[in-house]
């Protein structure tokens, strides 16, 4: 027997952690996307969500609904990397400082636990005051992606430039590109 005409197909799940060393700004980030939501939604808060040893915020969107994943530690990242089977990841990194030892591990881990995708979210680039720099920096991540059997030199995987301190998220511009690279993020990886 077949589906029954009409019957709604269950909205499809994808868990995607944020990923990178200390005070990269993974905290910030998730709380932008959640005030993002919350005024596309009309939502009277963010709808973020504290689980064991992570927050959680769920967007909805039109290819599903998207989980994406703050980890309350770097010990909290390394255990549940490993244990849950996830079906992409965003690499946060500081634009003002650029890869660090911790960037690379994490991207490391990534691929050890064999998640399929990876984007990278520029954060601070609020700060970056010379635009030759950030550049040089999305070079150097899209050529760590590559080495790590990530598809970095692709220009459809994402390594976008945001900011996301809190008193931006009054900002339209940035709201819009923290939009637009969640956006590109869930095409990505979906
Ligand atoms: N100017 C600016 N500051 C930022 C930005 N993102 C984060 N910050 C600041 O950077 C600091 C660290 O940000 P967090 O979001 O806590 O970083 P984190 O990666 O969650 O840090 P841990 O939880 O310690 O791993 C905070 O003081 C933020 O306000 C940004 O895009 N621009
Ligand atoms: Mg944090």
């Amino acid at each position: 027997m077949g589906t029954p005409t009409g019957a709604s197909q269950p909205a499809r799940y994808t868990v995607v952690p944020l990923l990178g060393p200390d005070g990269v700004g993974k905290t910030s980030l998730l709380q932008a996307l959640g005030a993002y939501v919350q005024r596309r939604d009309g939502l009277h808060v963010p709808p973020l969500r504290a689980v064991q040893n992570a927050t959680v915020l769920d967007v909805r969107t039109a290819r599903g609904v998207f989980q994406h994943v703050d980890f309350a530690s770097a010990a909290a990242e390394d255990a549940l990397l490993g244990s849950s089977p996830f079906q992409g990841a965003v690499l946060v990194v500081s634009a003002a400082e650029g890869v660090m030892p911790g960037t690379v591990r994490s991207l490391a881990h990534a691929r050890e636990v064999g998640i399929p995708r990876v984007a990278v979210a520029l954060t601070h680039c609020d700060t970056a005051a010379d635009p030759e720099l950030i550049d040089l920096v999305t070079m150097e991540l899209r050529e760590l992606l590559s080495k790590h059997e990530y598809a970095g030199e692709r220009d459809d995987a994402p390594v976008g430039c945001v900011a996301v301190f809190p008193t931006v998220r009054e900002d339209e511009l940035w709201m819009m590109k923290l939009a637009q690279f969640f956006d590109a993020v869930q095409a990505w990886i979906q």
